[in-house]
């Protein structure tokens, strides 16, 4: 008898421990991450070397780095199926990151367009902002990934990621796997409830417009309440449209979290009140179950350090192989 074999794809994705996850992370990601986990060999990372550059308060990135590895243990990633590590307790992310920003280029790097948002052409800001692709580069080839499940604003940084690999193959031999993006149809990119034109940003400068995966239920319920629409009440799907971005907003959410189309949703409600109201209601029932079990996992800190340890040594495993394959193609010496 032949045993079927099936391709499993290696999935790699990150997130930054720079704030407080929020509903734009949870859609836009967090939630193809808990999915694709019995569909693929799951990779996800703590990318705290990319927290640092921005300014930051040590203490902080600690604690924020805890609280997101519980977060991401309380949507359901599951430590016996995925690895969950902190990239910083891999070191052969910095090591391949330095390969990777001797691959790329000035001119790929000056042409992405976070940094040209977050860079501001800054004196003061951190070199390590505008390499920052080179390591996120690094990030992803590490792991061989196939795919990357990412938010829409990542695109180009996963298309500079696929230049790189295959310009350093081409160059020094089949190291890299190219990988692909996995960006979702709904919820790639969820939108600042006050400021419909931004994307919701943990960065973002008031968090009036930001719903946490960790907040409550009554301020829930005001921000959604309170989110900016328009004048007409007019209620219509039209993404295009940027008088309607706030609409469109609140109608993608919803779709998001019921697989309903927001043109389906527009046609069911008749005015924006009625839109709001239970699409808190959709939100805080959802919530509601990740704080349950965010409280449960904080009651026990060790373990939850056990769990990154055990993440951590499952991905070096990988990591130190397709390091040593990127050394010894590109020339250094074997020590
Ligand atoms: P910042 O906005 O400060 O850069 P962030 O909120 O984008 O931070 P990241 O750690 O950079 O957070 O992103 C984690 C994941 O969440 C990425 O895959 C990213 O594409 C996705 N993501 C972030 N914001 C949104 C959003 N508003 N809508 C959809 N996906 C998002
Ligand atoms: N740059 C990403 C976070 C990130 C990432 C990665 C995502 C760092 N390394 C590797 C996917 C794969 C961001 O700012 N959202």
């Amino acid at each position: 008898m032949t045993a079927s074999l099936r391709f499993v794809p290696r999935i790699l994705s990150g997130i930054q421990p720079s704030g407080s996850v929020h509903l734009g992370n949870y859609l836009g990601a967090l939630r193809n991450w808990v999915s694709e986990q019995h569909e693929a060999d799951c990779y996800y990372s703590i990318v705290d070397l990319h927290a640092i550059t921005a300014e930051h308060d040590p203490r902080t990135l600690r604690d924020t780095t805890k609280e997101l590895a519980t977060v991401l243990f309380a949507i359901g990633i599951d430590p016996e199926v995925s690895c969950l590590f902190v990239q910083s307790h891999v070191p052969e992310h910095a090591q391949l990151g330095w390969i990777m920003e001797s691959t790329v280029t000035f001119g790929e790097l000056s042409r992405m367009t976070q940094f040209k948002d977050k860079g501001k052409g800054e004196e003061k800001v951190r070199a390590s902002l505008f390499t920052y692709p080179a390591l996120m580069a690094a990030d992803i080839l590490l792991y061989r990934a196939d795919k990357v499940p990412v938010g829409d604003d990542q695109r180009q940084h996963i298309e500079l990621a696929r230049n790189a690999a295959t310009r350093f193959n081409n160059a020094y031999g089949q190291v890299f796997t190219i990988p692909e993006p996995m960006i979702p149809k709904v919820g790639a990119r969820v939108m600042d409830l006050q400021n419909p034109s931004k994307k919701m940003s943990k960065s973002s400068s008031t968090d009036s417009g930001l719903i946490y995966l960790s907040e409550d239920s009554t301020s829930i319920a005001k921000k959604i309440k309170r989110a900016v629409t328009d004048t007409e009440n007019r209620l219509v799907y039209e993404p295009d449209n940027p008088d309607k971005a706030g609409v469109t907003n609140l109608l993608e959410i919803y779709s998001a979290f019921t697989s309903i189309h927001p043109q389906e949703v527009a046609d069911s409600f008749t005015n924006y009140g009625g839109l709001k109201t239970e699409l808190a209601e959709l939100v805080i029932e959802h919530l509601t179950a990740i704080n349950l079990r965010i409280k449960e996992i904080s009651e026990d800190p060790n373990e939850l350090l056990r769990l990154l340890q055990i993440g951590a040594a499952k991905a070096r495993e990988v990591a130190s192989s397709t390091l040593y394959d990127a050394k010894n193609a590109i020339g250094f010496l074997a020590p």
